[in-house]
């Protein structure tokens, strides 16, 4: 009677493992894989909307990014609905760069004079236009008290689990965890970020960076930075981004990577230093194919994180370079540094033009190309719906 029973048991497994449908697995239906869930495994929905819509939109063209972009411009602070971006094109761009430096030593601004409760107001209105947020965080050195820029040795391994400053370093990112909980849209929800912490890691001016701190000592620090926000704080609504400078090769993209499982969007920072286009269209390109064959591998969403070309003194610069740079690749956004304007020193900071910018007209075509994308053209995307 035994013998019978297992024999029938096992005749219904077999036939349950072999039938289509709703007991046993359908191979040809494809599996839901880690590629389509950001790492965050309890991330809110509309987070897991923005991040298979990053992936949809991949080809649709490139969003255009700006930092600060409502915050100032070239020669305006603070007014409402201004941008340099739609002085130029009418249009605002399609992602907001936001930065949190000094937010850790209880600053009311930020080390670029941005007022932190104006930063959660400019990062509301982004999202209620359908844009997407993306933060970065040029903390201080948790060792030395100084800047982002002081590289003292040890630090990474100081605030790392049983060193020093770890608790300092924590009660940091309490401080981040506070001003991310707050980012609420009208409607209360939480709306979606992109952070992205240490950025640059493999260039030296960084305290995080390559000559002052081990792979595996940045390793450690990416994880539990994530990891602390994720699951100590309890913060749902993050996408994380790993990203360095300029970069040879794959080996030396990957040396610094944390994992798969740390990761949501891949990318780095690239900066025009002369007047050799060719040189940056190349190496842009280089690059950038370099990092597609990376996020298609390990499912991850690619992005220029960070770009310019200071002060854009070619007045084609956007069709003539960046375009051939980016133009036939598949990333999701690309983001333009800060328009500072005019310093006490005399020099200007500036990576978008403003509306009498030489290059302004160029860049009315560089918004007018298929390719890139600005808020109007993500705005009927709904990248927070389904
Ligand atoms: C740099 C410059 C600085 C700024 C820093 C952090 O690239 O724009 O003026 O303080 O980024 O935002």
């Amino acid at each position: 009677m035994g013998k019978m029973v297992f024999a029938g048991i096992l005749v219904l497994l077999c036939l349950v493992f072999s039938l289509p449908g709703s007991f046993a697995q359908d191979r040809s239906t494809p599996v839901v894989t880690q590629g389509n869930l950001p790492v965050d495994k309890m991330a809110t929905r509309e987070t897991v909307n923005l991040y298979r819509n990053l992936k949809r939109m991949l080809d649709k063209g490139v969003m255009f990014g700006h930092q600060d972009d409502l915050a100032y411009g070239f020669h305006w602070k603070y007014e409402n609905g201004r941008s340099d971006i739609r002085d130029v094109t009418g249009d605002y761009p399609a992602v907001y760069g936001w930065e949190l430096g000094h937010l850790e030593i209880d600053r009311l601004v930020n080390l670029d004079s941005v007022p932190f409760d104006k930063m959660k107001q400019f990062i509301r209105e982004g999202y209620e236009r359908g844009g997407v947020i993306t933060i970065s965080w040029h903390l201080n050195n948790p060792l030395t008290g100084k800047s982002a820029w002081d590289p003292a040795p040890g630090t990474v391994a100081s605030i790392l689990p049983g060193g020093e400053k770890n608790d300092l370093y924590k009660s940091w990112l309490d401080k981040v965890a506070a001003f991310l909980n707050g980012l609420r849209s009208k409607k209360g929800a939480l709306i979606p970020v992109i952070f992205r912490p240490f950025h640059e890691l493999n260039g030296s001016w960084f305290w995080w960076g390559k000559n002052h701190c081990t792979p595996d000592e940045l390793k450690q620090l990416y994880r539990f930075t994530v990891s602390y926000l994720r699951d100590t704080k309890k913060l749902h609504h993050l996408m994380y981004a790993y990203n360095t400078d300029r970069f040879a090769t794959r080996e030396d993209y990957l040396e610094r990577y944390p994992g798969d499982e740390w990761v949501d969007v891949i990318g780095f920072d690239i900066y025009q230093r002369g007047k050799n286009n060719e040189a940056f269209v190349q190496e842009l390109d280089k690059t950038l194919t370099i990092l597609e064959s990376i996020a298609t591998e390990k499912h991850k969403i690619p992005a220029l994180t960070e770009f310019g070309y200071g002060t854009v003194p070619d007045s084609t610069w956007w069709t003539d370079a960046l375009l051939k740079g980016i133009g036939h690749h598949k990333i999701a956004y690309a983001l333009a540094w800060r328009n500072a304007g005019p310093k006490p020193n005399g020099t200007q900071e500036f990576y978008v033009p403003y509306k009498e910018q030489l290059s302004a007209d160029n860049f009315k075509k560089f918004y007018e190309t298929d390719k890139m994308l600005f808020q109007k053209d993500v705005t009927i995307e709904k990248l927070y719906g389904k």
